[in-house]
């Protein structure tokens, strides 16, 4: 009975996403490069201090792009690693540890590995030591076909935990160009931006005037670092002839580990609510770029990162009616529905917040539209929704249920 009913909700998923509009396979046989960028949060996006944006290229970018500004993460104790693996299988992270330690042999319909079969050359780019969150052993189970990690990496330009942003993506875009064939499916993840967010003196640009000398204010520095290295990225992709033909799609993988609702409060100039707070942590940005800078917009319905694999093999043509996912197609015309490990999520109406213990009861229920507590009864469908997806997605993982279902 079990089997049969996590079955039928994958189905029943696969079935709501089935979309043949427009966009289904417009962007067939592009390059996808996604970057998946350390620490990076909406809050920032298109925000200024002292009279300088924080993200000058992102919001660049945004003009071409989609932009999805309710994009929330969906990761849990495992950080990067789950922000990685539930964009690339769609399934949600473990409520404890992270899937690419735990179980990293277990079967998981993967975005490496269907591009793979479909005639792209895959690879993952990290420069950091290819042991950390056994990136070694996951991503040779994911498919890639390449894992280019710190030994890849000529270390010219030390910051950090290991090399700068801007190198590693100059390095990046030359392995890529250079060693694949197209299509290619390049995922990139980002590391200078990492707490503790320090940086020398020299790449320290941004004048965050009052936060000058706290985290808060380094945040903001290693944010416009990152940020300068991403439009550097583009460039290079334009001087090496690809930016035409390829899908640049870019998020943040989680949230930045300062929790202390003062300093947000003074950089936003306003006072925060509960509800504020929990939409700040839990929110990065996805901006999506199409060639031909299609479907450019800002998009308020909700998304998150489990949303990826279905929708990249939407724009890309590649069915998912038969593929364990359980993300939304952002291109598809279906309902959105968005679960945080926590248990919160949102259907873009209302936005629940659970309480420490778990219990419905406990929780509290906010709409949308007012931003304002509302009567807790709308929640519960919704409730029951997240525990039911959050538990599928845990026995699929844990007791390895697609090698029986394959
Ligand atoms: C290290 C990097 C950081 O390889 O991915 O991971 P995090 O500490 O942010 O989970």
């Amino acid at each position: 009975e079990e089997h049969k009913e996590i079955q039928r909700w994958f189905r029943e998923a696969a079935e709501k996403r089935k979309a043949h509009n427009d966009t289904f396979a417009a962007y067939k046989n592009s390059n996808v490069i996604v970057v998946q960028v350390e620490a990076l949060m909406n809050f920032v996006i298109g925000k200024q201090i002292g009279g300088e944006e924080i993200t000058p290229h992102l919001n660049q970018l945004i003009k071409d792009s989609m932009y999805f500004a309710s994009y929330y993460h969906q990761t849990g104790q495992g950080r990067t690693s789950d922000a990685d693996f539930s964009s690339n299988s769609s399934l949600h992270p473990l409520p404890t540890g992270s899937v690419f330690v735990r179980f990293p042999s277990h079967n998981y319909d993967m975005l490496p590995q269907i591009l793979g079969e479909h005639g792209y050359e895959t690879g993952a780019y990290h420069a950091y030591e290819g042991s950390f969150w056994n990136r070694n052993a996951m991503y040779k189970a994911m498919g890639y076909d390449h894992f280019y990690n710190k030994q890849h990496y000529m270390m010219d330009e030390p910051l950090g935990w290991s090399l700068g942003d801007k190198s590693f993506f100059r390095q990046s875009l030359d392995f890529m160009t250079r060693e694949s064939r197209q299509p290619f499916y390049a995922f990139l993840v980002t590391l200078t931006s990492h707490h503790p967010y320090q940086l020398p003196a020299s790449e320290r640009k941004l004048d965050v005037g009052e936060f000058q000398g706290t985290l808060f204010g380094s945040y903001l520095e290693s944010v416009h670092y990152a940020d300068e290295a991403l439009g550097q990225l583009i460039e290079g992709m334009k001087q090496k002839g690809i930016w035409d033909h390829t899908i640049l799609y870019v998020y943040g993988d989680h949230d930045n580990s300062l929790k202390d609702k003062e300093p947000y409060e003074q950089f936003l100039g306003r006072s925060l609510s509960e509800f504020d707070m929990h939409q700040i942590m839990n929110q990065v940005p996805l901006v999506i770029h199409l060639p031909d800078n299609g479907q450019a917009g800002v998009y308020q319905e909700p998304a998150g990162q489990l949303d990826m694999a279905p929708s990249l093999l939407h724009l890309l043509g590649i069915e998912t009616g038969s593929y364990y996912m359980m993300g939304n197609d952002l291109f598809g015309s279906g309902e959105r529905f968005v679960a945080l490990r926590s248990g919160a999520f949102t259907d873009g109406r209302v936005y629940y917040t659970p309480s420490a213990d778990g219990l419905f009861e406990h929780g509290e229920c906010y709409s949308l539209d007012t931003r304002e507590l509302t009567d807790l009864e709308q929640c519960r469908r919704g409730y029951e929704e997240a525990k039911l997806r959050l538990s599928i997605s845990d026995r699929v993982i844990q007791y390895n249920l697609l090698r029986e279902y394959r």
